[in-house]
């Protein structure tokens, strides 16, 4: 490990950076995609704090590095590790139960296990690289044992969690088979974040229903125990967000324009481009979309000759088997759609399963007039949100699901329920035959919106609740978050 302590750490299943090999045959490192690391990165930059997180690929075993002004400390997982914690506990049980069970969570009391074991190391490795007093903001999902097991070793730190992910209603969490220690796990967290308010009252429910702890919204009244004393944990929603103003001058950039203008052409100039963009997973609403634009042309309301729908699914998990089915079903849907009513000249779906730089997501962005955001449920939905910082032009329709959180900000994008393949129809229909005067007034409001709300505000917002339920002043000292214009805007305290 490092010698080095820092005021404040980032603890995430993933560093936020991919290993290459030069074509010299030298290492290099990546940004990776994802909407993690989209969140966080800039916040890091400005903070010049640590990031412990799993370098992606099982038995590598690599030292502490900078990267780009944020410290990195690699945790090491062995391959078994990745397969029982990552894609087993976190991707084939947390992942579908807190997605609704869209597909069935698996239950394996060996996966639970290693992810105990895998959660004691990240909480070992924050505790070897924090200072005394520090932050220490623990991400999502894959690390919820990590707050208890840092506070046991380090009840000086100040400890957040945030999950970006939805957080189930007590009728599915109670599933859970370590339902309690998972809860028990969150709540060694001072401020628990969530995306929705709905999420926020789910855990703060199954807290009530399984552990009696009181709670006064946003606040858990946790009690003393032998060995600690009582506590006070905030659970709220900080919906997450994105670099809003960095992805808008992306946007404006001469090449990104140039490179929206050539796909349009590359495509056959079509009337209306319409486009979704994922990770292939099933939580997206993907073949509900697929059904409603192959049935849109079965039923002649649109032609292949006027319409092109342009899917990006880029790879995602693909060891875990209901990842496998997944992509076999949606690529059997759109072969049949393209055979069924695509022309020499003109492909019904445009179909790309692979990742693109975000200066070639930006274009699509910019070259789409309607963007479909269809999933069954999602955490926020940072798609949602990078289309409507991209369009400076004000134009262009998002036909959002509800089941995503950006839902409940983007109120004036078509809110559908994907469920409801006619009523999803419907929305696609009144996108593409929306005047420019109404698309013009429903993205103004959220680009105003986005505005306000963007990845600093997120994460300001949510250190400063942070800092805020420390005893006395200064216990968390700013100085680290420099320009996040820390002391703004205090709120009362809770
Ligand atoms: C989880 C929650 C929550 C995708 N393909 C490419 C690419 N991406 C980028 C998108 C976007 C991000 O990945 C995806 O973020 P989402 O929010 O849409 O979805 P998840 O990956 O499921 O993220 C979600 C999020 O965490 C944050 O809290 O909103 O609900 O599920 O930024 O642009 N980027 C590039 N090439 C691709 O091919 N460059």
């Amino acid at each position: 490990m490092t010698d080095e302590r820092y005021a404040f750490v980032v603890v995430a299943n993933r560093l936020p950076v991919d290993r290459v090999l030069a074509d010299d045959g030298s290492a290099a490192w990546k940004q990776s995609p994802g909407g993690l690391v989209t969140a966080l990165e800039p916040v890091m930059r400005q903070a010049d704090g640590a990031w412990v997180g799993w370098i992606g690929q099982p038995d590598e075993h690599v030292e502490p590095f900078d990267n780009d002004g944020i410290r990195m400390v690699p945790l090491a997982l062995s391959a078994e590790e990745v397969e029982d914690y990552y894609e087993g506990f976190s991707n084939d049980t947390i992942w579908p139960l807190y997605h609704d069970v869209i597909v069935q969570a698996t239950y394996h009391r060996d996966w639970w296990d290693a992810y105990v074991a895998v959660n004691q190391r990240f909480a070992d490795a924050a505790a070897a690289v924090a200072a005394e007093g520090a932050t220490v903001w623990v991400q999502d999902y894959q690390l919820q044992l990590v707050p208890r097991m840092l506070r046991e070793q380090r009840p000086d730190l100040l400890i957040g969690f945030f999950n970006h992910i939805p957080f189930p209603a007590y009728g599915l969490y109670s599933q859970l088979p370590w339902r309690t220690q998972v809860l028990e796990g969150l709540l060694g967290a001072d401020v628990i974040g969530f995306q929705r308010v709905a999420d926020a009252g789910n855990f703060s429910r199954a807290v009530r229903r399984l552990l009696g702890h009181t709670t006064r919204s946003p606040i858990i009244e946790v009690p003393a125990t032998e060995s600690t004393p009582a506590r006070r944990v905030i659970a709220k929603p900080f919906p997450i967000s994105i670099d809003v103003a960095g992805f808008e001058q992306l946007a404006r950039s001469p090449q990104v324009q140039e490179r929206a203008q050539q796909i349009r052409r590359e495509l056959g100039d079509p009337k209306t481009v319409i486009l979704g963009v994922d990770r292939l997973d099933y939580t997206k609403g993907i073949g509900h979309r697929l059904k409603a634009f192959g049935e849109l042309l079965e039923d002649g309301r649109l032609s292949v000759e006027d319409v092109t729908l342009v899917q990006v699914a880029s790879p995602s998990r693909e060891r875990v088997e209901t990842y496998r089915h997944l992509r076999d079903e949606i690529e059997l849907t759109v072969g049949r759609i393209n055979g069924d009513f695509g022309t020499i000249g003109h492909q019904a779906v445009n179909y790309l399963h692979h990742g693109f730089p975000r200066e070639e997501m930006a274009a699509l962005y910019l070259a789409a007039d309607v963007m479909l955001v269809t999933a069954l449920r999602d955490g926020m939905n940072l798609v949602a949100k990078e289309y409507v910082a991209a369009r400076y032009d004000e134009d262009g329709v998002l036909v959002l699901s509800e089941f995503a959180g950006a839902s409940d900000e983007l109120r004036t994008s078509l809110r559908i329920n994907p469920h409801d393949i006619d009523g999803l129809k419907d929305a696609i229909m009144q996108a593409v035959e929306m005047s420019r005067a109404e698309r013009r007034k429903r993205m103004r409001t959220m680009r105003k919106r986005v505005r306000e709300n963007d990845v600093a505000h997120w994460s300001r917002t949510f250190l400063r609740t942070l800092a805020e339920t420390r005893d006395g002043e200064g216990a968390f000292d700013p100085d680290p978050l420099g320009d996040l214009e820390w002391t703004v805007d205090r709120p009362p305290r809770p």
